[in-house]
């Protein structure tokens, strides 16, 4: 049994080198004593070009060309890059980003950029650069439609989660993920505060539209949504099934019509499985409100919003189907539900069972999390391109306020969503809500 902690985090605590932020020169020079880079990269130094690619909140991110190839280049900085030093923030996020892509590389390997070289010191990780992808968000925005999407990331998200649960490991691998992963505090304090307490409370960080004042006031006031948020809150910080990655949306997702990536995984913490999918999830429904407001015509809106029903419905199912296979598959390594309790067909049976109840609860609380998911990105600190796009200040109002209607009955009514396809079923009412969140749509 392997019970190895993931050595990209724990490696040179104290670093040999001091940290000091790249630049592109900077970045050029430490590259340059890589002898795998440079062979990547071919010719000389001096003929590379390093280009600022940095599209997230927090990183620098480079991509470096060379004669013969290229690399990408991330580096934690000591801030959140769109706060600079109004936010200071611990670098050392990059080595759980490492850590978790090292941990989960051997069954979705295939779905994430290979590492090329992880410098403990200067909190850098050089990576495969994706030639022909882009950032899922900006495809889904284009109206573009990505056949393999959702099954890639159903096999991503079912692959990490059963293998890094119960299920399928011994509780001392579990342990040492969990010691590891629970010290990666700088992340997880922005979670816990821009997913779990802002939206709900006065926070100087919120960016709320006026035209959405009343629905953030009605976030606030209401002891039922704040209810169920805590929850939903304390599922989050006391429910370990899993490692996450912890922010599984649109923007940690590379595409091209033939392949899916995830990137980004800094954000890692074992957790309730339901977490990842119902980020991705949320990041697909808060697409399809916005799509009338991005200037296609009524079919191709209609084509589109048809696109990601069909992708949410897929990925869920193509998610449950694989989390039973490799979990059945996967269950005599782990300690939750073993052999020498189920090896029989009536234990089989059973074990088919429990295993179907846990879905069930993952599901649930996917559901809970999509609706957080929506709500902060609405009203909380970092919002999304998806709305954002939307020049007019009311149609981005009108667009986000249905999104937050669903949001909202999501966690208020949870008994009416059993299922994925009472979800989608729900979709066309909530899409007409308006600004008053009195108003029942
Ligand atoms: C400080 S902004 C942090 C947000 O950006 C990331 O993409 C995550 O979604 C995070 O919550
Ligand atoms: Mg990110």
């Amino acid at each position: 049994m392997n019970h190895r902690t993931p050595s990209f985090a724990t490696e040179r605590l104290a670093p040999a080198r001091p940290y000091r932020v790249l630049d592109a020169a900077g970045l050029i020079e430490v590259l340059a004593a890589l002898p795998d880079v440079r062979a990547r990269l071919g010719g000389k130094p001096e003929d590379w070009r390093a280009r600022d690619v940095a599209d997230g909140n927090l990183n620098a991110v480079y991509l470096i060309d060379g004669p013969d190839g290229g690399v990408c280049a991330k580096q934690g900085l000591p801030y959140v890059r769109v706060a600079k030093d109004s936010w200071p923030l611990d670098a050392n996020r990059t080595r759980f980003e490492a850590a978790y892509a090292q941990r989960v590389a051997p069954f979705v390997g295939r779905f994430a950029p290979t590492i090329h070289h992880f410098d403990p010191d200067l909190l850098l990780i050089v990576m495969e650069k994706l030639e022909s992808h882009i950032i899922l968000r900006k495809g889904l925005i284009a109206g573009r439609r990505y056949p393999r999407l959702a099954a890639d990331v159903a096999e991503y998200v079912a692959q990490a989660s059963v293998h890094t649960s119960d299920l399928a490991a011994p509780f001392e691998t579990r342990a040492a993920d969990l010691a590891l992963f629970s010290r990666n505090l700088g992340l997880q304090r922005i979670s816990v505060d821009l997913i779990f307490l802002d939206p709900y409370t006065f926070s100087e960080r919120n960016k709320i539209a006026p035209a959405l004042e009343p629905w953030a006031a009605n976030l606030r006031g209401d002891v039922e949504i704040k209810s169920a948020a805590a929850r939903l809150r304390l599922a989050y910080l006391t429910k370990a099934q899993s490692l996450l990655h912890g922010d599984l949306h649109s923007g940690s997702i590379m595409v091209t019509p033939d392949d899916t990536r995830v990137i980004d995984g800094e954000f890692a913490w074992v957790g309730p499985t339901g977490f990842d999918v119902g980020d991705f999830l949320a990041h697909l429904v808060m697409a399809w409100f916005a799509k009338p407001f991005h200037g296609a015509s009524e079919a191709e809106v209609a084509a589109s919003r048809a696109a990601i029903e069909q992708d949410i419905v897929d990925f869920w199912r193509t998610f449950r189907r694989r989390f039973i296979e490799l979990a059945e598959r996967a269950a005599p390594a782990g300690d939750g539900l073993p052999q020498s309790h189920f090896g029989d067909p009536a234990g089989a049976r059973r074990r088919s069972d429990m295993l179907a109840a846990y879905l069930d609860d993952v599901c649930r609380d996917a559901i809970g999390f999509l609706a957080m998911k929506i709500v902060r990105r609405v009203v909380g600190f970092a919002q999304i391109a998806d709305f954002l796009v939307i020049v007019d200040a009311n149609a981005r109002a009108l667009a986000q306020a249905r999104a937050l209607s669903l949001a909202r009955s999501l966690l208020l009514e949870s008994g009416r969503y059993r299922d994925i396809a009472d979800l989608i079923g729900a979709l066309g009412k909530f899409d007409r809500a308006d600004l008053d969140p009195d108003a029942a749509p």
